[in-house]
């Protein structure tokens, strides 16, 4: 990839930066090579994850936002990991923010991505995507994604803070808790506030939080992965952040300022509390494993006989081996591949 490409997305160039991005997303050498390059200029943005099922409102939140952080003058980036998500047709964000797109406002830049084809790649390449954003300037990446499984789990967790958001329902259901994505919540957002339904919903988040929510897994940042691989020196010292009930009107922009505030202050618990080191450390110990993981599954890959592993998903289906043994043979016939 010609250098000129970086230097052109890093002076501002909405169509290198475009170009860039399709790269990156891609993955491999050339996404490599970028990445490596535009490191050094990465760690400013604040990174923010929107999820909650579909028709909670995420989209129009994110628009919402993307207009409060711009009227404070922030850069803006939106990544929507969302394939429903209607911003390239425009039918969501308001005339304001689209226009300003068209016309070249370098303060907002916004980009689907595809999800197809990223299997198990999807945190990697949402990742990728918002260091490249980081690097270019922008102050904000706004990542919206579709909590349905344990995919977008994976691609919420990639957010500093990441903002679960409810709608009203019917009656105390809560739909983060089905998609297993209340626990990866900072900030937790019952948007269409407007709708009859939404103070059950507060008080139904508000119970599961004082009951179905431990604090030590608040406490250590989107879970267990905090806990399971860095246990910090002195737990009990650690500041705790309870995930705060913000109530929003995405269409009208009700509650948003406060949004805004609630996400701001999570920021700076991750900047200035006595775990911040702790936390920051355990991210990069995740996102080195996530590497290593797909290192090893590649050398190892390549260093198998040809029809090796067809052979072994044969035995399976026949019965004659379990899967777990079967792993572990095709392990010892390539043991150039696992040192
Ligand atoms: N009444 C009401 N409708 C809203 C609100 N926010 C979004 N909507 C509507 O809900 C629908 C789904 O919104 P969208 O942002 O696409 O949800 P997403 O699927 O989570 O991205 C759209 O018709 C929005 O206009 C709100 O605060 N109140
Ligand atoms: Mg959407």
């Amino acid at each position: 990839m010609p250098d000129a490409l970086i230097e052109d997305a890093l002076a501002g160039n909405r169509r290198a930066l475009s170009r860039l991005l399709s790269i990156v997303e891609a993955g491999g050498d050339e996404a490599q090579a970028a990445l490596s390059a535009l490191f050094g200029r990465t760690g400013r943005a604040h990174w923010i994850g929107l999820t909650g099922a579909p028709g909670t409102g995420k989209s129009s939140l994110a628009s919402a936002l993307a207009r409060a952080f711009r009227g404070g003058n922030l850069r803006v980036a939106v990544l929507a990991v969302d394939p429903s998500s209607p911003y390239t047709g425009g039918a969501i964000l308001g005339d304001r923010i689209r226009m300003a797109d068209l016309s070249g406002d370098s303060g907002i830049f916004i980009r689907s991505m595809a999800t197809r084809g990223a299997l198990g790649g999807l945190a990697r390449a949402t990742r990728d995507l918002a260091r490249v954003f980081d690097a270019c300037g922008y102050d904000i990446v706004l990542i919206e994604t579709v909590g349905a499984g344990q995919n977008e789990v994976a691609v919420a967790r990639v957010a500093h803070t990441v903002v679960v958001v409810e709608a009203p329902g019917r009656g105390d259901e809560v739909q983060a808790i089905k998609a297993g994505i209340l626990e990866t919540a900072d900030v937790l957002v019952v948007n269409k506030a407007d709708l009859p339904g939404a103070p059950a919903t507060v008080r139904a988040l508000r119970t599961m939080i004082d009951t179905g929510h431990p604090a030590q897994k608040t406490v250590w940042h989107h879970g267990q992965m905090m806990t399971a691989e860095a246990p910090p020196p002195h737990a009990e010292d650690a500041a705790l952040w309870v995930p705060p009930i913000v109530q929003t009107v995405a269409t009208s922009g009700q509650g948003v300022p406060e949004l805004v505030s609630a996400i701001r202050d999570h920021e700076s618990f991750l900047k200035n509390s006595p775990s911040a080191g702790t936390i920051e450390r355990a991210r990069v110990h995740l996102e080195m494993m996530d590497h290593l993981r797909e290192a090893l599954l590649e050398r190892l890959l390549k260093a198998l006989p040809e029809g090796a592993l067809d052979a072994a998903v044969d035995e399976v289906l026949a019965r004659t081996a379990d899967p777990h043994s079967a792993a572990r043979a095709l392990m010892q016939q390539a043991p150039a591949a696992m040192p």
